[in-house]
């Protein structure tokens, strides 16, 4: 396909958390968007939702052909984007699929443009928006992969609960008043109480595997080897959700091949692009998820000497799970596209 002026985009699950921050950044960074169509299950049928200055109707994804759709972003779930994404490439779509369904399938490139942007070249129709914990955490360790080369890496997240879509941020918001007002808690997404409390087990209704993790640490682990190359790096994780609206933080133990001193490493951060280094721990200022919620950014500060070993940092990472960890990635993956003539 060559370069055209405009394009057809469909967002598929458009009714969602991240199908809205996909509907506003599409517009917010002037994509060229001819026409846009709104996907999500029978449920949302025939909604309406905003585009610019007009609203389309929401169609149903069982139903819906994508014929003469050049991009279809999905943010549906694992299991529909199983059952429908092969079909939207079949129909001619490039599809950017933000759930887990494909993102270890070695036909699939697993993007990040900050840190492997030649990757998508190898697409076969489909191309995958990693993890979120993945996404914030590689772009804060590339810069230093690159100098100083990468062992180890060790993460504890603070994962916000609108990761979990826009019915656990209610929770969250309802349990904090009924808990405060002295009545009963309600709990129908989070297994537990999720307000005044931190909860290590994401995702919420997943199963433990076999090892003791869950799928969220396994993920952490092995897109972190998919997108920076690297089969090497060990990493260990634990995922926690905490009771934060939007924005995950994380603290990242990185354990480098080859010296390297914190403010070598906040030099060479601070002009890494998507990334806004603050550290300036006499003034108190370090990232904090109020920061970055409704920022591009990934935020990074509390960078310091791991003492407990010969070559090794911790750093506190920040960044909007909703932007760069899922809706922003996966615009910037079709940004990607259209630069590179990949469609
Ligand atoms: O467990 P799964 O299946 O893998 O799903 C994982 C979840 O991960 C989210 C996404 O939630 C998904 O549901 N997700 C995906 N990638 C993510 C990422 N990178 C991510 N989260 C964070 N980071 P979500 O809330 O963002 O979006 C859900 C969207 O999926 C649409 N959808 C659901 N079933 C569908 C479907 N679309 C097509 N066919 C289907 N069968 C969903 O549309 C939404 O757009 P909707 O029409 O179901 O939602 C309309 C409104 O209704 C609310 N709602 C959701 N479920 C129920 C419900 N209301 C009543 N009962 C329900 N069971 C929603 O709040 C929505 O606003
Ligand atoms: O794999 O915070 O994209 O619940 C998105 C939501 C991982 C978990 C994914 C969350 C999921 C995340």
């Amino acid at each position: 396909m060559g370069k055209k002026e405009k394009y057809s985009v469909a967002i598929v699950g458009a009714t969602g958390a991240v199908g809205e921050k996909m509907r506003s950044i599409l517009e917010e960074r002037g994509f060229p968007v001819g026409e846009v169509r709104y996907m999500a299950s029978g449920r949302s049928k025939g909604k309406m939702l905003p585009w610019k200055d007009s609203g389309i109707v929401v169609e149903d994804l069982s139903e819906a052909s994508f014929k003469g759709v050049d991009i279809a972003l999905f943010s549906a779930g694992g299991s529909r984007s199983k059952e429908h994404a092969p079909r939207a490439a079949s129909e001619g779509a490039v599809v950017i699929d933000n759930s887990s369904a494909f993102r270890m399938d070695k036909d699939v490139p697993l993007v990040v443009p900050e840190v492997n942007p030649d990757d998508a070249a190898k697409h076969k129709g489909i191309i995958a928006n990693p993890n979120c914990s993945t996404i914030q955490m590689v772009v804060a360790l590339k810069p230093i992969y690159d100098e100083a080369g990468i062992k180890r890496i060790v993460v504890s997240t603070y994962q916000s609960v609108s990761g979990a879509g826009l019915k656990a941020v209610e929770e969250l918001m309802q349990q904090t008043r009924d808990f405060l007002d002295d009545k009963e808690v309600k709990c129908s997404i989070f297994p537990y109480q999720i307000a005044f409390e931190c909860i290590p087990q994401i995702p919420q209704s997943g199963a433990f595997l076999p090892n003791g993790y869950t799928e969220e640490e396994m993920k952490m682990l092995n897109e972190t080897r998919k997108i920076m190359g690297d089969s090497s790096i060990k990493v260990t994780m634990t995922t926690v959700r905490v009771p934060v609206v939007g924005g995950h933080s994380e603290a990242v133990n990185v354990e480098t091949a080859r010296k390297i001193t914190p403010d070598r490493a906040r030099e060479l951060l601070k002009v890494f692009p998507g990334v806004t280094v603050l550290d300036d721990p006499e003034k108190q200022i370090y990232p904090l998820a109020n920061i970055a919620w409704g920022k591009d950014d990934v935020f990074v500060g509390r960078i310091r000497q791991d003492e407990s070993v010969e070559c090794g940092l911790n750093m506190w990472v920040v960044s909007d799970n909703l932007r760069k960890g899922a809706a922003l990635n996966a615009i910037q993956i079709a940004e990607l596209l259209l630069q590179r003539n990949l469609l």
